[in-house]
């Protein structure tokens, strides 16, 4: 076959700018492709969701692919297996209740099957700021501004373009970058003890891992964490290269999500 340049250039444009423009108005809209963002995207579109994540590196996975201190093993605890399992992610048995995985398998396997499942990932968009509606005095989130990456880096000057979301997930990591942009710029009052982000907490895996699952939870109207972003939102500690409350953080949110959106489909 004759291989034409600018068929190749037609071909990325076209596909591209569709995707973007499908993914103008959408069910749930996520903000970082971290493991609990990528598990929230694969259970969002597996409920039949239209469920859109933006990350603002060039690959997606976050601080998965590392493991610990750069050695490309994690662990997960049996709580989390079942999703491991249907994942189809390969572990080691070591015993107790622990078993490890190879973060490199793992985190191209959640990733795969995120978007395979439907959830569209965009690398190199940076979630600046969001859209927010007020109704008598109450404030709701309704979707996302976003910006290439490189932008900022450069420190240009380039105005964004914007989003619509009936949900939107800050799964942004240790930053709770959502949360705190919000707070800051809409003056939200979050639902945390202070109103505020109140700042993750010293490693303690046990306390870590149970209290990512149990504040995966709206934060403010319109507005949802998951994984490291509930620690750092509600003031719990981090855990370290364990990575079972990531990944049911994540299938926790999806459902309270899924479960939300088919109540106002009724
Ligand atoms: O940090 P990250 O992996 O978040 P997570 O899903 O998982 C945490 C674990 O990896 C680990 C841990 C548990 O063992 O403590 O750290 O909670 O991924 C967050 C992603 O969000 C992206 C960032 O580049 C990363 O890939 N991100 C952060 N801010 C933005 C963003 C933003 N404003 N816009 C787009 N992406």
């Amino acid at each position: 076959m004759k291989i034409d340049d600018l068929t190749i250039s037609k071909s990325i444009i076209e596909s591209y700018f569709n995707k973007f423009l499908t993914s103008l108005e959408v069910d749930a809209a996520l903000v970082g492709a971290g493991p609990s963002n990528l598990i929230a995207g694969y259970y969002l579109a597996k409920a039949g969701m239209k469920s859109v994540i933006f990350e603002s590196k060039l690959a997606p996975g976050g601080g998965m692919w590392g493991g610990a201190m750069m050695f490309n093993e994690g662990v997960i605890q049996s709580d989390a297996l079942p999703i491991i399992n249907e994942l189809g992610i390969s572990y080691n048995d070591r015993g107790g209740g622990y078993y490890t995985i190879d973060t490199i398998e793992a985190t191209s396997t959640i990733i795969s099957k995120c978007v395979r499942q439907g959830t569209i990932i965009f690398n190199l968009i940076k979630v600046t700021d969001v859209l927010f509606d007020e109704k008598n005095g109450a404030k709701r989130v309704t979707g996302l501004v976003l910006n290439w990456s490189p932008t900022e880096h450069l420190g240009l000057f380039v105005d964004p373009l914007s989003i619509k979301a009936s949900y939107v997930v800050d799964g942004t990591g240790h930053p709770a970058d959502i949360c705190s942009i919000i707070t800051k710029k809409i003056d939200a009052k979050l639902s945390t003890k202070t109103g505020s982000v109140i700042g993750e907490m010293s490693l303690r895996a046990e306390e870590g891992e149970q209290f990512t699952v149990s504040n995966t939870k709206m934060v403010f109207p319109g507005l949802y964490v998951v994984g490291m972003a509930a620690n750092n939102v509600f003031g719990g500690p981090r855990m370290g290269p364990i990575f079972g409350g990531m990944i049911m953080s994540g299938k926790k949110a999806a459902d309270i999500i899924s479960s939300e959106f088919k109540n106002t489909k009724k």
